[in-house]
């Protein structure tokens, strides 16, 4: 596959409701779009940084500059023979995984358009339904909380996780668990935690959530291996995993029992396939996490959450449940037992809709290979 023609773009668009975690609230998202077109075939990826580094250190605006300045520049041009090389491409990037998966999964969704596969089945993947979660933003009160779970409930959703941070956590996690005693139910707290937080933390143990996500510091397998020691809530780890290195540090130090996997985070398609080839191997479950994605990026998650190992629902839930309009055709739907399938056209098998995303564009720029002689 030559790689002919790299369109990257901003495109801004408003969430139906604002979300919140412990790190913010957002409701405008700029997100960043890939069209890569690789022997003559579009190929689409997002990239899903936040707005702030609030979450991990990039940015919208980091991704403009990697990409821009040197991840374009690199590949414009460039023969492969598979979006798996593309890693070791830019190995000498440091870091900004999302900017690269972006590109990564661009390429991804062309290879498997040029060979007339569904992306997912190229991947490797081999469950032909999926089953969906939803994450829940922190609300005002227990009771408000109450009513959108009983909402998504209702819709299908198969387990439901609550956004948590200190003074809105236990309290908020008892009036659910009362109300539904028998749901899958887990708590996000995005790093909002210390170690010394570890005897209210194990207040939580009461409630039989699946997991704890990410509790402690962003980067901190260490501190999250002597919490897990001290509480009954299995601690599932999301932005300190970054690659299959890391998930096997922090499986080996026992610092979870489950991984949230990331396409953003840990750089594409590859390494997310590694890294929930390692968990299968060693047994730990992983799930798809999701980033307030547009169609796009809802496509990829889709495709990846097929893999054999992502035995939990995932974060990957219907477009309505965040847009107005979705930027693909058809919209994400979850069917009434909160299941997706994947589809079964080849690519990410969603039509990306060019009349919205034009009109949403802010900006915009292009690489084209040099022509060469055939
Ligand atoms: O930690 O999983 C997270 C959204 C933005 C940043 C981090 C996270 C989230 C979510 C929302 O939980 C998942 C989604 O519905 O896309
Ligand atoms: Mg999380």
């Amino acid at each position: 596959m030559k790689i002919e023609r790299i369109t990257l773009r901003e495109i801004q668009m408003k969430l139906k409701s604002p979300f919140e975690t412990s790190f913010g609230v957002v409701q405008d998202r700029r997100i960043v779009l890939l069209e890569v077109i690789s022997d003559g075939v579009s190929g689409w990826g997002e990239v899903t940084t936040g707005e702030t580094p609030s979450y991990n250190p990039e940015t919208t605006d980091t991704a403009w500059h990697v990409i821009s300045d040197f991840i374009a520049p690199l590949v414009i041009g460039r023969c492969v023979t598979s979006a798996s090389e593309l890693p070791a491409l830019m190995a000498h990037i440091r870091g900004h995984q999302m900017a690269k998966g972006g590109l990564e999964n661009a390429i991804w969704d062309g290879e498997a358009q040029l060979k007339r596969v569904p992306l997912w089945k190229l991947l490797g993947g081999t469950q032909d339904e999926i089953a969906c979660g939803v994450s829940l933003g922190i609300r005002e009160n227990p009771q408000a909380l109450l009513r959108r779970v009983e909402e998504e409930l209702r819709s299908g959703y198969q387990r439901i996780k609550l956004k948590i941070k200190p003074g809105k956590d236990v309290d908020y996690v008892a009036v659910v668990r009362k109300q539904f005693p028998q749901i899958r139910l887990s708590v996000d707290a995005n790093s909002a935690y210390t170690l010394e937080n570890a005897t209210h933390l194990r207040n939580l143990d009461d409630f039989g959530l699946m997991m704890i996500e990410q509790p402690l510091d962003w980067d901190d397998i260490h501190a999250h291996a002597k919490l897990q020691a001290q509480i009954e809530t299995p601690i599932c780890l999301d932005e300190c995993i970054n690659n299959a290195r890391h998930a096997l540090t922090a499986i080996e130090l026992q610092a979870c029992r489950i991984i949230n996997v990331k396409l953003g985070r840990v750089g594409g398609h590859t390494e997310a396939r590694k890294v929930q080839d390692l968990c299968n191997k060693l047994s730990v479950p992983v799930w798809c996490g999701g980033m307030l994605e547009s169609g796009v990026g809802r496509s990829h998650n889709i495709a990846m959450s097929t893999l054999p190992g992502f035995t939990l629902p995932g974060d990957v839930s219907a477009s309505k449940r965040y847009w107005d309009d979705d930027i693909v055709e058809p919209e994400v739907e979850v069917s009434a037992r909160g299941t997706i399938r994947p589809p079964q056209g080849s690519g990410i098998g969603f039509t990306v809709r060019r009349d919205l995303v034009e009109r949403w564009t802010v900006r915009k720029s292009s690489w084209n290979a040099k022509q060469t002689a055939a």
